[in-house]
């Protein structure tokens, strides 16, 4: 396939209701599509950039200044075998895994819509229905906190994460234990933690957590491994997680038990399949984390999640839960049973919204 055109959007999207983390609250999101032409067929992603570095380096502007001036000559007008090929063709820009993450998604789903198959086909994936859980933000009150698990539960999602830090940590987990005294029910501290808090976090062992996800630094590997030896809590790596080399770091080192992949983070399918084999081959069951993508990110979350070490709940959740209206066709839908059924149609098989995502478009650049 060749890749003969890309182009960049900047579109905005006001969530149905604000998201709050230990590090940031986001309630519009500046969001960054990537569109790729090769022989006449286009394939679609999302570069899952923040607008504000403070989950990764990365940010919009950066991942667009990336795409334009370093990767997009590195690939533009060049003949790959497979799409398979294009992550290691990119290794000379170190870092930058979303922006990268982004191209290559999207020459993914045009090389999948190309040969007319599913893109979860054309990644080797196995699973036809993926089991989702969801991630619940910091809420102003307890009773809110309670109410929203309740409601999720009653949807079917099979697993409930609640966003903690520093100081709304001990309080939430023990009320939802009590009130659920038995779902599937994991933190996520996004990095709030220090090293002299491990004696603090080995007491959330009485909350019986399915994990506790990336509690300390995002670059501090040896104080997971620490924490990890502490305490009988699987811990679940994602800040932490950015390639290959890392991902077998930290299960060399025993500084986690469960990791979470995410797509971008990771720099796309090829760089995200990698590590899930690894993890397979090492028994490190992993999971789909997500970025409050809008449907077209989703959708590869989705094609991702089919491999077969994905065995755990990801963060895969249904369109409305973040838009009121999603920019694919059909919007994602979740399952009573908490499970979505992955679509049989070719390419990441949902349909860009191109009249829709054209009225929310706030700048768009398109290179040759
Ligand atoms: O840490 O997993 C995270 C959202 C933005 C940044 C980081 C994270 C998250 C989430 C939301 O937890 C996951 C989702 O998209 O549902
Ligand atoms: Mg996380």
């Amino acid at each position: 396939m060749k890749l003969d055109q890309l182009t960049l959007r900047e579109i905005r999207m006001r969530l149905v209701k604000p998201f709050e983390t230990s590090f940031d609250r986001t309630d519009e999101r500046r969001v960054l599509l990537v569109e790729v032409l090769s022989n006449g067929i286009s394939g679609w992603a999302e570069a899952t950039v923040d607008s504000d570095p403070f989950y990764s380096y990365e940010t919009i502007d950066t991942a667009w200044h990336i795409l334009r001036e370093f990767l997009w000559p590195m690939v533009r007008g060049r003949e790959f075998a497979s799409s398979a090929d294009i992550w290691d063709s990119l290794s000379r820009v170190r870092g930058h895994n979303m922006a990268k993450g982004g191209l290559e998604a999207a020459a993914w789903d045009a090389e999948a819509r190309q040969k007319g198959v599913p893109l979860w086909r054309l990644l080797g994936g196995s699973r036809q229905e993926i089991p989702c859980g969801v991630s619940i933000g910091i809420k102003p009150s307890l009773s809110e906190l309670l109410d929203t698990v309740a409601e999720e539960l009653r949807a079917g999602y099979q697993r409930i994460k609640v966003k903690i830090k520093r100081g709304h940590d001990v309080e939430p987990l023990a009320a939802l234990r009590e009130r659920f005294p038995r779902i599937r029910l994991m933190g996520d501290a996004n990095c709030d933690y220090r090293p002299e808090d491990i004696p603090h976090l080995k007491t959330f062992e009485r909350f019986f957590l399915m994990m506790l996800e990336q509690p300390l630094a995002y670059d501090d590997l040896y104080a997971h491994r620490e924490l990890q030896q502490a305490t009988s809590t699987p811990i679940c790596l994602d800040e932490c997680i950015h390639s290959f080399a890392h991902a077998r770091a930290a299960i060399e080192l025993g500084a986690c038990k469960i990791i979470n992949i995410k797509l971008g983070r990771v720099g796309g399918h090829t760089a995200a399949r990698r590590i899930h084999d690894l993890c397979r081959d090492r028994g490190v069951p992993v999971w789909c984390g997500g970025m409050l993508e809008t449907g077209v990110g989703r959708a590869h979350n989705i094609a991702m999640s089919t491999l077969e070490n994905f065995t755990l709940p990801g963060d895969v959740s249904a369109s409305k839960r973040y838009w009121h209206e999603d920019v694919i066709d059909p919007p994602v839908e979740v399952s009573r049973q908490g499970t979505i059924h992955v679509p049989e149609r070719p390419g990441t098989g949902f349909e860009p919204k191109i009249e829709m995502i054209e009225r929310l478009t706030v700048r768009r650049e398109v290179l040759r």
